[in-house]
């Protein structure tokens, strides 16, 4: 009667890895054409935005920044994608994708801003295809969809590219938006950052599906798991699902395997509440950054002086941008309603009037 069938397809959906864990290549055929320097770009990106991390943590603790949320360990997921893409590519970012941001031009102390939570941190300069991260879990899905609906009624040659996580592949909006994405073949990629963990529900407690790739199959679109510590694994099936969105064949969903080993947010949870010490370090086993420096050290193309130099203009960088954060004027109000309408509605011009008056004071 065709009832085994979920079995056969949670088959189909096997872990894509090319570098293991001991920085090995295991799947020669699959590797990517990466020349060294764009090898050791892409480490210098890693261990950069690791130090980004660690800044922002403990700017957040002395007051600095605000809303924050720790991506060490997700580097792999989120910038090895991201280095398969390019310039013209949009971006739709969820609260924990940043560094991506960055890395497609969001200058640093705009990030800084956002955390901040001042507007000016979501005033994006014009010739940069991102949004501003998502708050709200999955929202970015169906915008996704609709950006690329858009690039492709004008015929423009990129791809929109949304991130979520494990717990936003359980929103009604996630399957809205790859259904609707596959419906119009729409040059989009989903990228699911499966971390284990939605906040403090693990990934078991929200869906019974064996993999999130498998969704893909429901909206009759290309779907991939990936080992999201390996970086080479995650450029490579990037790289490919751009390739097929951008020769009209459709969207594909991306699910790295991937851990954060901070909190979810610096907002005050407790992950040895609800992770273990040894789950914990069973990830750690798998860091990407770890994976990479052996296997670049292995072609002799990464030293730790290199590193240090990485790290050394990181420090450098973050304290510039963080003064520059500072210096940002007091958000007023008045402005905050004037960005918003060309022409206010009425309700919003007595506001206006009101709020003139108060800061006129
Ligand atoms: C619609 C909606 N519901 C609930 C929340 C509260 N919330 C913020 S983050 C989060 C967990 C999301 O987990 P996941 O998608 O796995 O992403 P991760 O934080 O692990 O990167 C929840 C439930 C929200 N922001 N939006
Ligand atoms: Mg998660």
């Amino acid at each position: 009667m065709g009832f085994h069938s979920l079995e056969n397809i949670e088959k189909e959906f096997q872990t894509f890895q090319i570098l293991n864990e001991q920085g090995e290549i295991v799947n020669e055929e699959e590797k990517p054409d990466l020349s060294d320097d764009e090898l050791k770009e892409l480490m210098r990106r890693m261990v950069y935005t690791r130090m980004l991390d660690q800044r922002s943590i403990s700017l957040n603790r002395q007051g600095r920044l605000g809303f924050y949320a720790p991506t060490a360990g997700q580097e792999a997921s989120q910038l090895a994608s991201h280095f398969a893409l390019e310039k013209e590519d949009f971006l739709l970012p969820g609260y924990r994708d940043v560094p991506q941001i960055i890395w497609h031009g969001l200058p640093l102390h705009k990030a800084f801003l956002f955390s901040k939570g001042h507007y000016e941190g979501n005033q994006l300069p014009e010739d940069l295809n991102i949004l501003p991260p998502q708050i709200i879990i999955g929202a970015q899905i169906i915008q996704a969809a609709g950006v690329a609906l858009g690039l492709k009624m004008r015929d423009k040659k990129a791809v929109a590219v949304t991130y979520t996580g494990d717990g936003g592949s359980s929103q009604g909006d996630f399957y809205e938006g790859i259904n609707f994405a596959g419906v119009y073949n729409v040059p989009a990629i989903f990228i699911v950052q499966n971390n284990r963990f939605a906040i403090s529900v693990p990934v078991e407690l929200q869906t019974n599906a064996k993999t999130i790739a498998q969704k893909a199959v429901a909206a009759g679109i290309e779907g991939i798991q990936v080992d999201g510590m390996d970086p080479l694994a995650v450029y490579a099936v990037t790289k490919k699902a751009r390739e097929r969105a951008l020769n009209g064949e459709g969207p594909t969903l991306i699910e790295t395997l991937t851990y954060r080993y901070g909190p979810h947010t610096m907002a005050g949870d407790d992950p040895t509440r609800y992770r273990t010490e040894e789950t914990d370090n069973e990830w750690e086993k798998k860091d990407p950054l770890v994976r990479f420096r052996k296997y670049l050290g292995s072609k002799n193309l990464w030293s730790d002086e290199e590193e240090e130099i990485v790290i050394e203009q990181a420090k450098k960088e973050i304290k510039e941008a963080i003064q520059l954060a500072d210096k940002a004027p007091k958000q007023k109000v008045t402005d905050l309603i004037g960005f918003m309408f060309e022409k206010l509605p009425k309700n919003l011009e007595e506001q206006m009037e009101e709020y003139k008056a108060k800061e006129s004071k």
